[in-house]
């Protein structure tokens, strides 16, 4: 079954890998950081989404062993870049609440970042909605000592969650991502739109700088940069990249 196929995915090598998806300036349209998306593609060859095995991985608790093992790999990649010369910005990780609970993720990515020689604030942590009102000690813990270190904190799939605003300003993040679902509704669905400027506000009072994910076509581009999104994700503008074409892109750019 699925948790089997991982536990021998986690043993070996080069079934699980990374694919770094670009992150753009809304205005410049110059990549600034990339988001790290864990991808599997096990024995048989076949490719199974995150959105399925990740699930798994937390239920088995084999989740803190994949975090710790994928932290490991993208700090490195990061200090490969910076010794190559190449200017890749920030990364973006996802991190899983229940990673966030069981293990010194703060501890493990401050020593990681110290031995790489690399600053704390390329670094951003995605979590989602329901992470940030984590009752967990642990959790409360690591996003505290993240933020003291100056570890960045970007809140996923915004407004897909029980959102409970005060919990907004508790942390305060430094990122608002908002989810893919509303930005398909830009020029379709009034409520999609007024929702993207509510949550644009929220965050500019918040001082939170706001992602909007999924934008696959200009006029949603287009929509989001005149109601003053930050940055843009999505297709339009690149889809999940390899390690090699991720350094290639920047080295466009520069
Ligand atoms: O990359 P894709 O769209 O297939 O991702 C599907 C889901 O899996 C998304 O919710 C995404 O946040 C999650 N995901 C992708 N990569 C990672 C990862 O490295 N760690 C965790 N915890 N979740 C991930
Ligand atoms: O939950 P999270 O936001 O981490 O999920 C990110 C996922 O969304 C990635 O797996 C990525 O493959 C997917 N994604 C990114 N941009 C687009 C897009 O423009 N369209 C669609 N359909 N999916 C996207
Ligand atoms: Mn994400
Ligand atoms: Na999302």
């Amino acid at each position: 079954d699925l948790e089997q196929g991982l536990r021998v995915a986690m043993s070996g090598e080069g079934e699980l890998s990374m694919r770094y998806q670009p992150i753009f300036d809304a205005n410049t349209l110059r990549p600034l950081g990339l988001e790290v998306l864990l991808r599997w593609q096990n024995e048989a060859g076949e490719w199974i989404s995150p959105a399925e095995f990740v699930p798994v991985a937390e239920e088995s608790g084999m989740i803190v062993q994949l975090g710790a093992w994928q932290m490991e790999e993208v700090i490195s990649q990061l200090a490969t870049w910076d010794a190559e010369g190449l200017e890749v910005g920030y990364l973006s990780v996802n991190v899983s609440a229940v990673q966030l609970a069981r293990d010194d993720i703060a501890g493990r990515l401050l020593h990681l970042l110290a031995r790489y020689h690399i600053s704390t604030d390329r670094i951003v942590v995605e979590i989602t909605e329901t992470t940030l009102m984590s009752k967990a000690p642990l959790v409360k813990s690591n996003l505290a000592a993240l933020e003291a270190a100056g570890v960045c904190v970007s809140i996923d799939d915004f407004g897909t969650g029980y959102s409970s605003l005060s919990y907004l300003k508790e942390l305060q993040a430094d990122y608002l991502k908002i989810d893919r679902s509303f930005v398909v509704g830009i020029g379709k669905n009034r409520s999609d739109e007024e929702i993207i400027n509510a949550m644009l506000a929220l965050a500019r009072s918040l001082q939170m700088r706001v992602v909007a994910e999924g934008v696959d076509d200009a006029s949603q581009l287009r929509f989001l940069q005149n109601a003053g999104c930050d940055l843009i994700q999505g297709y339009l503008l690149s889809r999940p990249l390899t390690n090699l074409d991720a350094a290639q892109l920047f080295d466009r750019a520069r």
